[in-house]
């Protein structure tokens, strides 16, 4: 066994340690940009161009996108392609590193959208059965766990958790969270319930059995939806970015951007893992949408308009809000904030 066949580390370009010898900057690079800077989607070729003041080339170049190296290349001409292919959409950073004669070097940065290169497929629904749910509930989370459903609700001075026995649809076990607080999503790992807050930073975890409240964590970012995986939370604040969390210390351990070929969806709510995909509401629309937790890539986007009849609307209505499956019955089950119905509903193509 030759030393190549070590396992090789993905190498993280870092600025420079203070204990090794500067290297000399130059400053022969004037202008650096992506001359194809519209619309760009993952797989596509970047197209980059730069000016130096020098009439000869750099040695070479290397690339690296959000420190992780990309490209190495030995320019012979002031502009050059690179092949976006493993790249995920999203905002990105991109450091160009300048390698003159050794040891002189010079680095420019900046940033690159790439969109999706998947364009959604449509769906649209029809329901299976409805009931009535809570209209006084003003829906933040909702999640199966053994067959009952828990609801996280919001709103300062009336958030709550609670349990449902869904063949009697009455409420088991209830929580009332500090008035100071306004809750959000819920998910439940491990026999824990973890219920998010909108601006607190702070969020709880409860005993599933007894709602006993175990310990509180903090996050830095607005508190909107959350589910989990089996092995990590994911968390939505309200942007188009999706947090993994380890759940034990609640640090994040990655995160995407959820993008479709147009651009990010913004404004990701509560939170479902389905299958092999996460599904979200997008706040403030009928809309529900599906994407890849690998990439960020928006896989199916879903029109739910029109489950609420005007009829059944008595008092305040607000926004779709609300995904639980419980996948043994394989059921997918839909509310709102103050709807007066759940919905379980199945997915059609159109
Ligand atoms: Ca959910």
């Amino acid at each position: 066994m030759s030393c190549s066949s070590a396992p090789q580390k993905t190498e993280k370009v870092t600025t420079q340690n203070s204990n090794t010898p500067a290297q000399p900057e130059s400053n022969y690079v004037t202008d650096l940009r992506i001359t194809n800077n519209q619309g760009i989607k993952t797989g596509d070729v970047i197209q980059l161009a730069f000016i130096t003041t020098k009439a000869s080339f750099p040695d070479s170049i290397k690339l690296a996108m959000d420190g992780i190296p990309q490209l190495t290349l030995k320019p012979t001409q002031n502009t050059f392609d690179w092949e976006t292919k493993k790249v995920n959409p999203g905002l990105h950073n991109i450091l160009a590193t300048f390698y003159w004669e050794y040891p002189v070097q010079e680095s420019k940065s900046l940033q690159v959208v790439l969109n999706s290169d998947i364009i959604p497929e449509k769906y649209t629904y029809k329901v299976i059965k409805s009931w009535t749910h809570n209209s006084k509930a003003y829906t933040q989370g909702l999640e199966f766990s053994n067959g009952f459903l828990y609801e996280g609700t919001g709103q300062y001075g009336e958030s709550m958790l609670y349990k449902i026995d869904v063949t009697t649809n009455e409420i088991v076990q209830s929580l009332n969270l500090p008035g100071d607080v306004f809750g959000e999503g819920i998910s439940i790992f491990n026999d824990k319930i973890y219920q998010l807050t909108w601006r607190s930073n702070v969020g709880y975890v409860y005993d599933k059995d007894d709602f006993k409240k175990l310990f509180e964590f903090n996050y830095p970012t607005e508190g909107w939806g959350l589910t989990n995986n089996g092995k990590e939370l994911i968390m939505s604040d309200g942007s188009e970015n999706i947090y993994f969390l380890d759940p034990e210390f609640f640090q994040e351990t990655r995160r995407i951007q959820v993008y479709d070929s147009n651009g990010p969806q913004k404004s990701l709510n509560e939170l479902e893992w389905i299958g092999n995909e996460i599904f979200a509401n997008v706040y403030g629309s009928d809309r529900m949408i599906a994407f890849d937790p690998k990439t960020g890539k928006i896989t199916k986007d879903i029109d739910l308009s029109g489950l609420l009849n005007p009829k059944d609307c008595k008092g305040p209505i607000d926004v779709l809000n609300g995904i639980a499956y419980n996948a043994p019955a394989q059921q997918l089950v839909v509310t709102g904030k103050w709807w007066p119905k759940f919905f379980q509903i199945a997915l059609i193509k159109r």
